[in-house]
């Protein structure tokens, strides 16, 4: 009803941080929370649980749940699994441009998106009109708050291959347009988070109740560890007070796949949740 408001999960139970005292609307209020009294992101939630009115477990209905990132900027890192290198050579006209990068010190890091251009859950993602080989990128997001990993979330890093194919100078056109990333559906606290690097990771996409790609992974395929990747985006980059970083893509469809407006996306990684939308063309 356009108030966000705040829900704080643990165990089966769902607490609303919106009544609790201090009063807290967003997951960036939460950080400032815990920035201002100095405690982890744990140990102020737990404190604020203390008080805070339990919400019945269908009070996130579907259409409920909003990014629960909303500020800052969203980095992606690309190449860091080896389909996705191959995916790379497949696609361009310049396959040689992207040999080295699975495998040189410097990861590929680059601009993704703004809150503006990103959506939340069952919203719509979107494809550009101009492009006509699209697809969707799961990949797992790193929260930071002042450059400092808090959390993880579950990011698509809508992509369009035909630009990028064309020539791997597009690739902010293929990568950064209206509705190219998607967030949620919630916030993972690292602490809670056992290892980052041992997650399954599922995407299934359907068409008019069809299931046409449905396929599997595992973090634990990464060449790189996430701290690396946080490490060389942080380095000489003063970053937001917020930001995510998605860690790349290692389910990619068969190269005779594109999304068509109307698809259904759903993404899950253990631990985290299920992050779905559909596809509009914008
Ligand atoms: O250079 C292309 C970007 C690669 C990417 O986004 C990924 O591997 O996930
Ligand atoms: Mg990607």
């Amino acid at each position: 009803e356009g108030t966000p408001r705040l829900a704080a999960k643990t165990g089966d139970t769902l607490y609303d941080l919106t009544d609790a005292k201090p009063q807290l609307r967003t997951f960036e209020d939460l950080l400032t929370a815990a920035t201002i009294t100095g405690d982890s992101l744990d140990t102020i939630a737990e404190r604020l649980l203390e008080d805070a009115p339990v919400l019945s477990s269908d009070a996130l209905s579907d259409d409920a749940v909003a990014a629960p990132v909303s500020s800052g900027e969203v980095w992606a890192a690309g190449v860091t699994y080896r389909i996705s290198e191959e995916a790379r050579k497949e696609e361009s006209s310049m396959a040689d441009m992207y040999i080295d990068v699975y495998d040189s010190e410097r990861p590929e890091v680059f601009f993704k998106a703004t809150p503006s251009r990103t959506v939340g859950p069952d919203e719509q993602v979107g494809i550009r009109a101009d492009s006509e080989w699209d697809v969707p990128e799961p990949e797992l997001g790193v929260v930071l708050s002042d450059g400092e990993i808090v959390g993880y979330t579950i990011g698509n890093d809508m992509s369009s291959r035909s630009i990028e194919g064309q020539n791997p100078l597009y690739l902010p056109q293929a990568k950064v347009y209206d509705r190219c990333c998607s967030l949620g559906p919630c916030v993972r606290s690292a602490a809670s988070l056992e290892d980052p690097h041992d997650l399954e990771m599922w995407m299934t996409i359907s068409r008019d109740g069809e299931v046409l790609y449905d396929d599997s992974t595992n973090t634990g395929k990464m060449v790189r560890s996430v701290e690396e990747l946080v490490d060389c985006y942080t380095s000489h980059n003063a970053v937001p007070e917020v930001s995510v970083l998605l860690t790349g893509t290692s389910l990619v469809p068969d190269d005779d796949f594109t999304l068509r407006e109307g698809d259904l996306i759903e993404i899950g990684v253990d631990d985290i949740g299920t992050l779905s939308n559909t596809v509009v063309e914008v």
